[in-house]
C-alpha cells in the first residue's frame, strides 16, 4: 500500500512567527545575515559564505551577468542560467569575474542600419538612452558610433531614418584604449576633462570593450556587503545539467565560476548521483556543486550521500511552475522545507557535516523569506522576485500605463530547456511545466533588496535573534487558520483610495 504522510502539506502563507524576548542589543544594525553556501565540517569554516541569504534562480529570465554583478554587490550570489550554449554561459561567468566597478558591458547595441523607430522601441524596453552602434550590432563588435537622445529629434525626423545618418561617428568620439585606461580613476579623469557622459573603451581593433558612465562611478563604500573572492572579483555561480557536464563544467571552471548547481525540476535521481560523482572525481572535491530539488528527508539523504555541497528544496511551488498541475508531484513548500531541514540537522549530528539548505521557489511576500529562514533554510533561491528588477535580462513593457517585465519558466516552450525536465531518451520537452508571464516592474535591485533585508532584520529582532543560526533556534512558528489570515490584513475598513476621496 502507498505511503501517506500524516500531515497535510502547507505553504508559507499558512504560518506566522510568534515574537520572543528581545534585549536592548536586538537592533537591526546588529543583525548579521551571513550564511554558508556550501557544506563544511563541524568546527571549520565553509569555503564559501554569503553576506545575505539570497541567490537568484537559474533561469533565462533572471540570472545573467548583469544580475550576478548587482546581486554580488549586495552580498548574494546569482546562478547564471545553464539553458544556453556552453560558450555563452561561460562568457557570462567570465564577464562577472572580469567586471571592474564602473566598467560596464554595453547592453543596448544597434547596427548602423537600425532605424529611429527601432531605437525608440529599444529605449522604451531598456530605458538606456546611450546606444553603441557596432558593425554587427553585438556588445563587442567594431564600434562605429554612439547614439544618444541628443542625436535625434523625433518630431522632425522620419522613423525610417537609419542610425548611420545621425549617430555621432567614431572619429568624432572621445574614446579610450583598453590597454591605456585600466582604472576607474583614469577613466573618470577623461570623463571630467572632456565633459563626457560616457567614455567608450575599445581594443586595438576598435572593438567595444566597456562603457564607463559618469553616473556609474561608485566607491566600494556603497557596497558594504559585497561578495568577493580573494582576488577581489565578484563571486558567481552557474547552472549545469545532468547531460553535458563533462564539457560544460570545465568550461565554467575555466571562466572562473565559484560554485555550480545542478538545475533539475526533480533531483532524487541516479542522474544527479552520477553527475556529482563525475565532477568530484574528475575536477576534485574543491569544486562545489549544489543539487536538487527534493521535498523530503529521504531525498535529502540521497543527495547528501551522493556528495552534494548544498541541497535545494522545492517542487512545484515556483510562481511560473505548473508541475503540480501537469504531473501531480510536489509538496507544500513550508512542509517540504521543515522536513528536509530536520533531516539536515540529523545528518549533521551523525556525521559532523553541515549541508546548507536552499529554499527554492514560492516566495510571494518578503515575510515568506523570513519564515523560510526561521524554518531552517540557510538561503533562498528567488525567481519572480529578481525578475522584476532593472537588472533582469528581460524586456520591460508598458501596458495601460503600467510597466511590467517578462518572466517565463524554464519548463515553458519559450525556454526550450529539455535538459532540466527530460528523464532520459526524449531529448525534447514533451509537455510544458512552466508558463510565460509578466510581473510588475519594481525598479533597481539594490533598493528592493535593501528594503526586504530591513524587514527580515527587524523580524529577527522581534524574535530576539542577531544571527541566522540563533533565529532558527529561537523561532516559534504557528500555523494560522483561514479566518486568522483574513484578520492579518486590513479588514472591515474601506481604504481611502478605494472611496475616491482626497
Ligand atoms: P519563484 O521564485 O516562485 O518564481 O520560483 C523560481 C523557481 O521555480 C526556480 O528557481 C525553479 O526552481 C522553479 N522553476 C523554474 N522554471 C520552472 C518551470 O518552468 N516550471 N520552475
Amino acid at each position: 500500500m502507498a505511503f501517506y504522510f500524516k500531515e497535510p502539506s502547507h505553504t508559507f502563507g499558512e504560518y506566522l512567527l510568534v515574537p520572543g524576548y528581545s534585549s536592548d542589543k536586538c537592533i537591526p544594525n546588529n543583525v548579521s545575515l551571513k550564511t554558508p553556501l556550501v557544506k563544511f565540517k563541524k568546527g571549520e569554516e565553509p569555503k564559501i559564505s554569503m553576506n545575505i541569504p539570497m541567490t537568484s534562480a537559474i533561469m533565462q529570465a533572471v540570472s545573467n551577468d548583469k544580475m550576478a554583478i548587482a546581486l554580488a554587490q549586495e552580498g548574494g550570489v546569482s546562478f547564471i542560467y545553464g539553458s544556453q550554449t556552453i560558450e555563452e554561459e561561460a562568457a557570462m561567468v567570465a564577464r562577472v569575474k572580469n567586471y571592474k566597478s564602473g566598467f560596464v558591458s554595453s547592453d543596448s547595441n544597434i547596427k548602423p542600419t537600425t532605424t529611429l523607430g527601432e531605437i525608440l522601441d529599444l529605449l522604451q524596453r531598456t530605458s538606456h538612452s546611450t546606444m553603441a552602434v557596432t558593425e554587427d550590432g553585438t556588445p563587442d563588435g567594431k564600434l562605429l558610433g554612439i547614439v544618444t537622445s541628443r542625436d535625434y529629434r523625433v518630431s522632425r525626423m522620419s522613423l525610417d531614418t537609419q542610425a548611420q545618418e545621425f549617430m555621432t561617428p567614431f572619429d568624432k568620439l572621445v574614446y579610450a584604449k583598453a590597454e591605456e585606461v585600466t582604472t576607474i580613476s583614469q577613466a573618470n579623469d577623461l570623463i571630467w576633462e572632456n565633459k563626457l557622459n560616457m567614455l567608450p573603451i575599445v581594443d586595438k581593433n576598435q572593438h567595444l570593450r566597456y562603457m564607463v558612465f559618469r553616473k556609474d562611478y561608485t566607491s566600494d563604500k556603497e557596497h558594504e556587503l559585497q561578495l568577493i573572492d580573494k582576488n577581489k572579483r565578484y563571486i558567481v555561480g552557474a547552472g549545469i545539467n545532468t547531460r553535458d557536464y563533462a564539457e560544460r563544467v570545465p568550461a565554467l571552471l575555466k571562466a572562473g565560476a565559484d560554485v555550480l548547481c545542478i538545475d533539475s525540476s526533480e533531483g532524487f535521481s541516479e542522474w544527479q548521483r552520477i553527475t556529482l560523482k563525475y565532477i568530484h572525481e574528475n575536477f576534485g572535491e574543491d569544486v562545489k556543486v549544489g543539487a536538487g530539488n527534493v521535498v523530503d528527508g529521504e531525498g535529502f539523504r540521497f543527495l547528501a550521500e551522493a556528495g552534494a555541497d548544498f541541497i535545494k528544496v522545492g517542487i512545484g511551488g515556483g510562481s511560473i511552475c505548473i508541475t503540480r498541475e501537469t504531473k501531480g508531484i510536489g509538496r507544500g513548500q513550508a512542509t517540504a522545507l521543515i522536513d528536509v531541514c530536520r533531516e539536515r540537522d540529523k545528518y549533521y549530528e551523525e556525521t559532523g557535516i553541515y549541508i546548507p539548505i536552499c529554499s527554492d521557489g514560492g516566495i510571494v511576500h518578503d515575510y515568506h523569506m523570513t519564515l523560510a529562514l526561521a524554518m531552517g533554510a540557510d538561503f533562498l533561491m528567488l525567481g519572480r522576485y529578481f525578475s522584476r528588477f532593472d537588472e533582469s535580462p528581460t524586456d520591460k513593457v508598458k501596458v495601460n500605463g503600467t510597466y511590467y517585465k517578462e518572466y517565463w519558466g524554464e519548463g515553458s516552450n519559450r525556454a526550450r530547456n529539455w535538459m532540466r525536465y527530460d528523464l532520459g531518451g526524449a531529448r525534447k520537452l514533451s509537455f510544458e511545466e512552466g508558463v510565460d508571464s509578466y510581473v510588475p516592474y519594481a525598479g533597481p535591485l539594490k533598493d528592493n533588496v535593501q528594503t526586504t533585508l530591513a524587514k527580515i532584520r527587524s523580524t529577527m529582532c522581534n524574535c530576539g535573534s542577531l544571527s541566522l543560526p540563533e533565529f532558527r533556534d529561537k523561532a516559534k512558528l504557528t500555523l494560522v487558520s483561514a479566518t486568522s489570515i483574513v484578520e492579518g490584513g486590513s479588514h472591515d475598513v474601506i481604504l481611502r483610495d478605494r472611496l475616491g476621496r482626497e
